[in-house]
């Protein structure tokens, strides 16, 4: 039997009631529920997947360490979530069904979008992201562990892909044999990156990895207030925030979208994007990286796309699912965007070079 959520509540605030619980959020990895107390303030509880976080200790100080650092040291940033600790003062409770759990306060007013609708919105994102990366240029990569190695590394996910195709435990080879071969005849081109920086001509910094837009808090007038989701923090190149944030930042439909007749990139919220991010980063993104940016969405949606197939292959072990096939339906709608973006990859390339241009 699991635990009672307001039992988990007490091991973090031992005297406050709760008045409400509710399933909130549309993240794919762990559990998370909004919390009411009679006080009136608001709590965001999370059951931390311990099958994709096997060390959750680990995982919690470097939470701590991202938020400590995050908080008030730059103007943008007004407030982060509070994490809290136990009675035992840890960041995480262990219940006796070996399930973690951690409490954060929930910020009044804030709101999350899983898709943006206006070039305000994708604008104020890019900024929150930019400045991300501009709090974290001079932190030392080396105070962080790495929470889940390789996470945006090419060859691993390709390898990862290529057992699941060779073991195939459910069955569903033969079912997208089309897709195996899309993905295996676009490997070349996706390795662009990773090599540039295995040969040292782009840095390592720290990144956030999972710049998914509904991971930016917004205020009721659609200002950005923070990015929120901090497990994937780790060290990376500036192209896997910058192209995972315009994977959803910047696309006509929601990830998996089942028609695809819906689904391209938005050039109009791109160009917002990328003026925002590059903004708060055109101080010291180097020519190199600036030169990858406009390709970097093709890799990112490759790589999230090749994990929903992978996922698939494996029978929806890692990613949430609400249906049999919707990690399918995900790698569909990420490959309609992907051959999207390839179709406009000139404008897009010209609306980074314009935007770089002009604000040197
Ligand atoms: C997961 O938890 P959420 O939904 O913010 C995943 C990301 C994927 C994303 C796809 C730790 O993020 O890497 O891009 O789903 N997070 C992890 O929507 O695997
Ligand atoms: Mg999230």
């Amino acid at each position: 039997m699991s635990v009672p959520l307001d039992f988990i509540f007490s091991q973090f605030h031992p005297n406050l009631k709760l008045i409400s619980i509710e399933a909130f959020g549309n993240g794919h990895i762990h559990v998370t529920y909004k919390l009411s107390t009679q006080n009136e303030a608001s709590f965001i509880l999370q059951k931390i997947n311990r099958v994709v976080f096997s060390n959750i200790p680990v995982l919690q100080s470097n939470i701590e360490k991202v938020i400590d650092h995050m908080n008030g040291q730059h103007p943008n940033v007004i407030n982060m979530p509070k994490i809290f600790k136990t009675k035992a003062g840890k960041s995480y409770f262990l219940d006796n069904d070996g399930d973690y759990w951690r409490l954060f306060s929930f910020i009044p007013g804030s709101i999350t979008y899983d898709r943006v609708l206006d070039a305000g919105l994708a604008y104020e994102a890019g900024k929150a992201y930019g400045t991300f990366q501009e709090m974290f240029r001079d932190f030392s990569p080396t105070l962080l562990h790495e929470t889940l190695p390789n996470f945006h590394h090419i060859d691993n996910r390709l390898q990862l892909f290529e057992i699941s195709v060779l073991n195939n435990p459910m069955n569903r080879v033969e079912e997208v044999k089309n897709e195996i071969e899309f993905v295996r005849s676009r490997v070349r081109r996706m390795q662009r990156i990773m090599l540039k920086g295995q040969a040292g001509l782009i840095p390592l910094r720290i990144t956030h990895n999972d710049t998914k837009i509904n991971n930016v808090l917004f205020d009721k007038d659609d200002k950005a207030i923070c990015v929120i989701d901090l497990d994937t923090v780790m060290p990376g190149y500036i192209h896997y925030d910058f192209g995972d944030a315009i994977r959803t930042g910047a696309a006509s439909a929601d990830e998996d979208e089942i028609d695809l007749s819906k689904m391209c990139i938005d050039l109009k919220l791109f160009e917002a994007y990328s003026r925002g991010f590059l903004e708060q980063t055109i101080d010291f993104v180097s020519q190199e990286e600036m030169d990858e940016l406009y390709f970097a969405p093709q890799l990112l949606t490759f790589i999230i796309a090749l994990r929903f197939l992978t996922d698939y292959l494996n029978g929806d072990a890692y990613f949430k699912v609400d249906h049999e096939n919707h990690n399918l339906q995900r790698w569909y709608a990420q490959k309609q965007l992907l051959l999207s973006m390839v179709a406009h990859e000139v404008e897009m390339q010209q609306i980074i070079q314009q935007i770089d241009k002009q604000l040197k």
